[in-house]
Formats: C-alpha cells, sequence, structure tokens
C-alpha cells in the first residue's frame, strides 16, 4: 500500500528527521533518542490526566491520546513520539472482553483455549480503527517534523494474554497448546498476527513514520522453539507490515523488539524487520557483528541505571553510543520500557546529554 499524498513521509516532513534517517542506515550527528514506555506512568502530569478513567477508554479518546502522546515530547525533547495505546487494543476492536487492571496489567474474563472460542475471534470492522485515525491525524499535525511510531504487538506476545487471560510467566496453557494442539495454536497465531497487522497499518497510514513490534515475552522460547511456534506468525505479521511504502517505494521502518532475546535475533530480524531493537543484556556492538554492520540498531540504556548517581549513568550511555558505533544507524533507546519509578528529569538529562554529546 503506497501511503497517502499528504503522509508526512511523502511530504519531506519527517523523511529528513534524525530517527527516520538513522533507521533507513544514515548515520546522524547528533543522534536520535527517545524512550519505551516514555508515554504514561512515569510522568506526574499522565497521572493526573489518566485518574478516574480507565486505562482502555483513555486509548480510544483521541483527545486523551493526543495529550498522553505529547507529554514527554515536549517534558523532554526526544527525537519521536510513540503513539499512545496497548498492544491488546486490537483485541478490544475486535469484542474481546478485554480490560486493563491498574498494576496487573491485560486480563480477559474468557481466555481463548477452545476450538470453538477460537473460530469465534473475527477481524477487526473498518470502522472500528475511527478513534485511532482521528488521534493519529490530530498529533501528525501537532508534531510537525517529530516522527510519530506505531506499535503493536508480535503474535506470540499478544497470544500469551487473549490464552492465558492475563500476564504470565510460565505461559502454561500457551506451552500445552503449541505442542499438542498445534493446529488451534496456527489458527490463533494466524488471527493475532491479521488484527496486528490490521492495528499498525491503520496507525502507519493515517501518519505514523515507523513502526515497532513488541515480542516483549519472545525471549522465553528456546530458538527451535521460536522457529516452530512464534516465527511463521510473525512472518505473517511482517509480510503485511513491508507493504507500507513511501511514493518512491521505500518502506517505513519496521523495528522489532523483545527481551532476553539475544538467541533469537538472526531469526527476529529474518521475519522482515528493517531495524533491531537490542535490550540490555545485549551488547549493541555484538548485536551489530551478528548483521555484519548493516542493520540499524535501538538501544539498550539500562533501565537498572536510571536511578545510579550521574556520573556512572553518563558512563554507561558513553558506552552504548561507543558500542553501537559500527551500525550503519543508531537509535538511542533504553533496553525496555521506563519504569514506573523513574524520575522523569533523568530522561530529560539523556536526551540532552546525548544531543550534546554526539553532534
Ligand atoms: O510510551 C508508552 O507508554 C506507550 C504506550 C504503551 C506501550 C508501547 C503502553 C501503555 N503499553 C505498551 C506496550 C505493551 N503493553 C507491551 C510491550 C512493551 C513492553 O514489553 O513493555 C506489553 C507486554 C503490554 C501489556 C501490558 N499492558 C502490560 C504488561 C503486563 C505484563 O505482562 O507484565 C501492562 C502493565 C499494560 C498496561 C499498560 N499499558 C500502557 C500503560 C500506560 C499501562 C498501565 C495501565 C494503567 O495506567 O493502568
Amino acid at each position: 500500500m503506497i501511503l497517502p499524498a499528504e503522509h508526512p513521509l511523502n511530504t519531506g516532513k519527517t523523511s529528513a528527521s534524525l530517527l527516520v534517517l538513522n533507521m533507513r542506515g544514515h548515520r546522524t550527528c547528533p543522534l536520535p533518542v527517545w524512550f519505551m514506555r516514555q508515554a504514561g506512568r512515569s510522568l506526574p502530569e499522565y497521572r493526573k490526566l489518566r485518574e478516574g478513567i480507565a486505562m482502555l477508554d483513555s486509548c480510544l479518546t483521541p483527545e486523551l491520546v493526543v495529550e498522553i502522546t505529547m507529554q514527554p515530547v515536549r517534558r523532554h525533547g526526544v527525537d519521536a513520539a510513540i503513539y499512545f495505546s496497548d498492544i491488546v487494543i486490537p483485541l478490544k476492536l475486535a469484542g474481546l472482553d478485554v480490560d486493563i487492571k491498574p498494576g496487573v496489567g491485560p486480563v480477559l474474563e474468557h481466555p481463548v483455549r477452545t476450538q470453538e472460542a477460537a473460530d469465534a475471534l473475527h477481524h477487526i470492522d473498518a470502522d472500528a480503527f475511527a478513534p485511532i485515525t482521528t488521534a493519529v491525524d490530530m498529533l501528525v499535525k501537532e508534531l510537525g517534523s517529530t516522527p510519530l511510531i506505531g506499535f503493536g504487538g508480535a503474535p506470540f506476545t499478544l497470544a500469551s494474554y487473549l490464552i492465558e487471560g492475563g500476564p504470565s510467566k510460565d505461559l502454561p496453557h500457551s506451552r500445552v497448546m503449541m505442542r499438542n494442539q498445534p493446529e488451534l495454536w496456527a489458527q490463533i497465531l494466524n488471527w493475532c498476527a491479521d488484527i496486528t497487522a490490521q492495528f499498525i497499518s491503520a496507525q502507519v497510514v493515517a501518519g505514523a513514520s515507523a513502526l515497532q513490534v513488541f515480542d516483549s515475552w519472545a525471549g522465553r522460547l528456546s530458538p527451535e522453539e521460536y522457529e516452530t511456534f512464534a516465527k511463521p506468525y510473525s512472518e505473517r505479521l511482517f509480510s503485511q507490515l513491508a507493504l507500507l511504502v513511501d511514493k518512491d517505494g521505500v518502506p517505513v521502518p519496521r523495528v522489532h523488539f523483545g527481551v532476553g532475546t539475544e538467541p533469537l535475533l538472526e531469526s527476529m530480524h529474518g521475519v522482515g524487520a528493517t531495524v533491531m531493537g537490542i535490550d540490555s543484556q545485549t551488547d549493541l556492538a555484538r548485536a551489530s557483528a551478528l548483521f555484519h554492520d548493516k542493520v540499524p540498531l535501538q538501544g539498550n540504556i539500562s533501565t537498572e541505571l536510571l536511578t545510579a548517581n550521574w556520573e556512572t549513568l553518563a558512563e554507561h550511555i558513553d558506552a552504548v553510543i561507543a558500542s553501537g558505533a559500527n551500525a550503519p544507524g543508531h537509535v538511542v533507546n533504553l533496553g525496555h520500557g521506563v519504569p514506573p519509578e523513574t524520575d522523569p528529569d533523568v530522561l530529560t538529562r539523556i536526551t540532552e546529554y546525548i544531543h550534546r554529546t554526539t553532534t
């Protein structure tokens, strides 16, 4: 799908941004920086705005989405906005009884574990995306030359909530289903791939200039399990996202990220990602070498050092930047999402420091 003429990648508004240049393999001075989960939980202005409003309601109210997405951009001066939403929103738009419980995360009253439940799953009506496309449209106008990143969950990570019915470390129901009922597993994961493709495509067509797929829990699979039980469905998702191109046929950058994924990085790139998100357990130079220094990287400041004294943190940031030097592009980020207890002033200071020291 060729993006509309007025899309910011087509009008030139974001195609020369630090983020898009690095994601397309053109290293810049300074380097771009943004933080996974920068919107929300660590910001007092977010907590105030969300008072008395359920998480999923806030995700489907365009004025709130715009304000929450903009808050970290205004406060920190980061080089990208990430669309405020959640990976389970497509489940909600498809009519499932998903809720996000404060302090817990996504929960489903009726997890999908049977053939009957899987047969009842259907794709999302185009109309259901109206709150999302409206919010993206408003955001892109407000953001100007700052790119918006659209996102969604990889089929494996999304299915883990759908099948377990909530956050789960060991994924007991999923593990049994993938081995004992491989056809049911395939049906559910194909569906997850398709609704997430719809969700991310809606954000991109409406104006997002890059996209990120979160396979947060892929690191819980062995490389063999990933090949069999996750990769085919991520390929199905990425092959749909790869159709999103600008007027010159240049694809929208596609970031793929997971936690604890060092043994999976080549496979995760192989599904069709153009940029790899690297967590803090993997050195950027080692990750870049895996890709023969041909793949732009995003990452990987340790979230654990956000509470260290500034000298320690600055030294660590210098090491991260040095370690990423061989990659054709580097988008500086954390190794995972901003922890809720993070002092927001530290994130502002990191942003300024990176802009100053990489000029
Ligand atoms: O910058 C941002 O905060 C953007 C919005 C965003 C993103 C990118 C939210 C809002 N969620 C996500 C992605 C997301 N959601 C992921 C992938 C990223 C990651 O690994 O951190 C995952 C796994 C989820 C699922 C989810 N939603 C959890 C994790 C539960 C678990 O298994 O441990 C939680 C706690 C949520 C709720 C949620 N999503 C977002 C917010 C601000 C919240 C908190 C809800 C609240 O305020 O009540």
